[in-house]
């Protein structure tokens, strides 16, 4: 391997889930999480000497250390009971999306029940309609926490730092919803297996541009994974809009064990950096034995998803402040949707935590 490269985890099978397009204020658009994303980042790693590792295949009950049963079922099985419902013809939709959705206030303290309709069934899960179902998309979901449980396996077995290529990304995938073009938390999967490798304390700091609230759900009750984050104020107006304050602390056991840091929009590098400082005296103060990143890059200028406007030398810095927390590290992709500077932004960040000496 090339100087300031390491292993990187990636598969073609990330082609099979083409969302063809979300739902954004009941009007179908063409969507910004899409098939080209993941060979970008790929043909980037390769251009830039990182080793690329095929994923281990793990069994669909890998998932239950983070996620219900029956949503992972329902993934599994939602585009093909669609399909069989005649939805392609009538009213000609090719993709499962929502309509109707069991908000907490209108179903509570009544027995809960499955909808006969998967039309209905589709709103069961998912916390917005821009996440539609597609012929492959729980194989490329799985495909992709394939990646970061391999990633894992590896950091597990001594490599100091390993990157996780998954598409689609995770961050917005709790226990038992998904939404905002995640379906599967991977992060969360890769924070799980360390744990189960024997690692006491885990950190996972996430900087994609928006609020991970899937990972925050699922380690909010927990203190041996903290999770920390910096991304646009939700109070702003941004997505996922009902969570990712800074007053969310974590519960019980886990109070203490989770950090917001929401920044202005368009506030650029420098409060940014303060707040990715921040995150990583959290995983000092928590004595963390490893480190899960969650890459998001859509908080760089330019991207069409965030108004953060951080510069490539910002991702650069944010990646020496990793590095020197001398951590094992699983590096997991999530958001980054300006195609023209993908792959560079990708590359550079982890190039500049290797040139750091991100190693323990
Ligand atoms: C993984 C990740 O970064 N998910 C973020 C999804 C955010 N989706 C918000 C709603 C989409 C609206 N997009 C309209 C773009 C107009 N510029
Ligand atoms: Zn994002």
């Amino acid at each position: 391997m090339p100087p300031s490269t390491f292993p990187a985890v990636w598969t073609e099978r990330h082609r099979l889930h083409d969302p063809g397009g979300e739902v954004w204020v009941g009007v179908p658009i063409p969507g910004t999480e899409v098939v080209a994303r993941g060979d970008l980042i790929h043909q980037a790693l390769a251009a830039a000497g990182f080793e690329i590792v095929v994923p281990d295949v793990h069994p669909p009950s890998s998932l239950r250390r983070v996620h219900d049963q029956a949503m992972v079922d329902y993934l599994r099985t939602a585009y093909d009971d669609w399909v069989a419902a005649g939805y392609p013809q009538d009213p000609g939709q090719d993709r499962v999306v929502p309509y109707v959705f069991p908000l907490p206030q209108a179903v509570a303290d009544r027995p809960f029940r499955l909808p006969t309709a998967p039309s209905a069934r589709a709103g069961v899960y998912t916390t917005d309609t821009t996440t539609l179902i597609g012929p492959g998309t729980f194989a490329a979901a799985a495909a992709a926490a394939d990646c970061a449980l391999t990633a894992a396996r590896m950091v597990l077995g001594g490599a100091p730092a390993v990157y996780a290529a998954c598409r689609p990304p995770g961050h917005h995938a709790g226990r038992a919803f998904f939404g905002g073009s995640c379906y599967l938390n991977n992060a969360a999967l890769a924070a799980q297996a360390l744990r189960d490798g024997g690692v006491d304390r885990v950190a996972v700091i996430d900087l994609d541009a928006h609020h991970g609230n899937g990972t925050q759900d699922i380690f909010y009750d927990r203190a041996d994974v903290l999770y920390a984050s910096v991304h646009v104020d939700p109070g702003a107006g941004w997505f996922p809009h009902f969570v990712g304050y800074a007053d969310e602390v974590g519960r019980g056991p886990g109070e203490g064990a989770n950090h917001n840091r929401p920044v202005a929009p368009g506030c650029g590098d420098p409060p940014w950096l303060a707040a990715v400082a921040d995150l990583c005296a959290a995983a000092t103060a928590q004595r963390a034995g490893a480190l899960v990143v969650s890459l998001g890059v859509d908080g760089a200028a330019g991207d069409p998803e965030s108004p953060l406007g951080i510069s490539p030398d910002g991702f650069r810095r944010a990646a020496e402040s990793l590095a020197h927390l001398r951590l094992p590290t699983v590096f997991v992709q999530e958001g980054g949707y300006d195609l023209g500077r993908l792959g560079g932004l990708v590359v550079g960040t982890l190039e500049a935590f290797a040139a750091a000496g991100g190693r323990p």
